[in-house]
């Protein structure tokens, strides 16, 4: 790319000046160009809807994107597509562009239930779950969180009991996406012998999900309570391969991997919106975007915004080379969900008052953050979590 030493500079986008598309290979533009489309089509339109009313069509969306092959993505067979790490990434960035609640539903049925099943789970689950999982036929959900135990889910309650050839679960699970509408909970139990996994149909005599309202954040999105009282289950529904708490907070590096591009796709989505309206709203006899104070944060939003796409393309293609340690997850997720949600508050300021209403996506991205900053480990928590890659010390025990 070159210009004139005389040529002004034209409008151009936060991607263009990052060479974005230079980055990415053929097929993990069409990638991002297929999902682009369908939340074009299919998300924008609706979603501030979805928003507003605080509900979202979980089983339709489900079986649309298990078509596009979304779910599961990055894993191998069982009907699942198999992409590389990168790819899943950019699906996850397109879809959070449309709504983090989006993201979420791909995030928590792929990285999170599928993800379990497929790491840990037996030959005759995977059977059994994954092909439908994939298909959006069937939707999982995770429970990992209680109520007295979210940081620190090592202290968990929900308890695994023995009976005769059997298992008896009893306890309760907090915060959970999907909870409600899911045919199968992977649900984290304590035993005589350490945490495991169980694959629980949620037709299981005794298993109660209960939709959480009044949510102000991620409202299009099913959030939920999970109670379990003497749910019977043969040794068949737990994860053969799950045998400590390491399990599950494996699951957690995978969906954490997602949000570290979902994050990118909300900022962008405000960075564009605020972009835009800059050069439409006139005060003072001229667009906003001509001053320099409106610059300034232009400015400034468009270089987090692409050093937080840079750190997740690098995460990503160390994925699929070498792999990614826990604490480098920890990295992308706590710089691109905090820069994320800086972007959005900002452009909400270049918006005015226009940016507290549902008209344009910049609150809800605002608000949505805020979820997104504190689950699938918090700020303070990744902070910690370098500190004691850093150090070797431990700080939050
Ligand atoms: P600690 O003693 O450090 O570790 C226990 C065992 O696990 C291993 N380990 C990990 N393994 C893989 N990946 C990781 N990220 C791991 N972190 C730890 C560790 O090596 C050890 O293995 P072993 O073999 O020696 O036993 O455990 P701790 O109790 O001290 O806790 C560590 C801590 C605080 C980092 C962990 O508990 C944590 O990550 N807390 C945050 C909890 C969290 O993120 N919850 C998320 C719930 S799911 C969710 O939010 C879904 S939202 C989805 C959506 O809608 O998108
Ligand atoms: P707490 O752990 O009580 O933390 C409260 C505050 O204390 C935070 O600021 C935290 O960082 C801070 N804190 C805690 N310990 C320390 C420490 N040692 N040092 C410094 N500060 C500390 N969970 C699931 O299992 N499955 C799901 O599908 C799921 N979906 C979710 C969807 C939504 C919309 C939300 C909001 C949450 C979801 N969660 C889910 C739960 C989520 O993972 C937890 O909310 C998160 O792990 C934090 O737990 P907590 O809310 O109990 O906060």
């Amino acid at each position: 790319m070159s210009r004139q030493a005389s040529q002004q500079p034209g409008p151009t986008t936060p991607d263009v000046l990052f060479g974005v598309d230079g980055l990415l290979d053929d097929e993990e533009r069409q990638m991002r160009d297929t999902v682009r489309a369908l939340v074009k089509s299919r998300i924008a339109p609706e979603v501030a809807g979805w928003y507003e009313a605080g509900e979202l069509p979980v089983r339709d969306l489900a079986v649309e994107l298990g078509q596009l092959g979304l779910l599961g993505m990055h894993l191998e067979g069982y009907g699942c597509a198999g992409t590389s790490a990168t790819a899943y990434g950019l699906a996850c960035l397109e879809l959070e562009a449309g709504d983090s609640g989006i993201r979420s539903l791909v995030s928590v049925q792929g990285s999170l239930a599928m993800f379990a099943l497929h790491e840990f789970g037996s030959e005759e689950q995977k059977q059994q779950w994954l092909p439908e999982m994939a298909e959006g036929r069937k939707i999982g959900c995770f429970g990992l969180t209680e109520p007295d135990f979210g940081s620190d889910p090592a202290g968990m309650r929900t308890r695994a009991t023995r009976s005769g050839d059997d298992w008896i679960l009893n306890g309760s699970k907090m915060w959970i996406t999907n909870g409600s509408v899911a045919d199968v909970a992977i649900v984290w139990a304590r035993s005589d012998d350490g945490v495991r996994g169980f694959a629980v149909p949620t037709d299981t005599p005794g298993f109660t999900a209960n939709t959480i309202k009044n949510k102000m954040s991620l409202r299009a999105s099913v959030t939920s309570e999970l109670v379990l009282e003497d749910v019977r289950l043969q040794d068949s529904a737990r994860l053969p391969g799950a045998t400590s708490l390491r399990a599950p907070l494996s699951c957690l590096n995978e969906a954490r991997f997602g949000i570290v591009f979902g994050a990118v796709g909300a900022a962008r989505d405000c960075l564009e919106t605020a972009l835009a309206y800059s050069q439409s709203r006139t005060q003072f006899d001229r667009p906003i975007g001509g001053f320099q104070l409106t610059q300034q944060k232009l400015a400034d939003m468009t270089l987090e915004y692409g050093k937080a796409f840079l750190l997740a393309l690098h995460l990503g293609r160390t994925k699929d080379t070498v792999g990614l340690l826990p604490e480098q997850v920890s990295l992308g997720k706590l710089n691109n969900v905090r820069e994320a949600i800086e972007i959005a508050r900002t452009s909400r300021t270049i918006l005015g008052a226009s940016g507290i209403t549902g008209e344009y996506p910049v609150m809800r991205h605002a608000n949505n953050l805020e979820s997104v900053l504190t689950y699938e480990g918090t700020v303070e928590m990744h902070t910690l979590m370098i500190g004691q890659a850093l150090t070797g010390t431990q700080a939050f025990r």
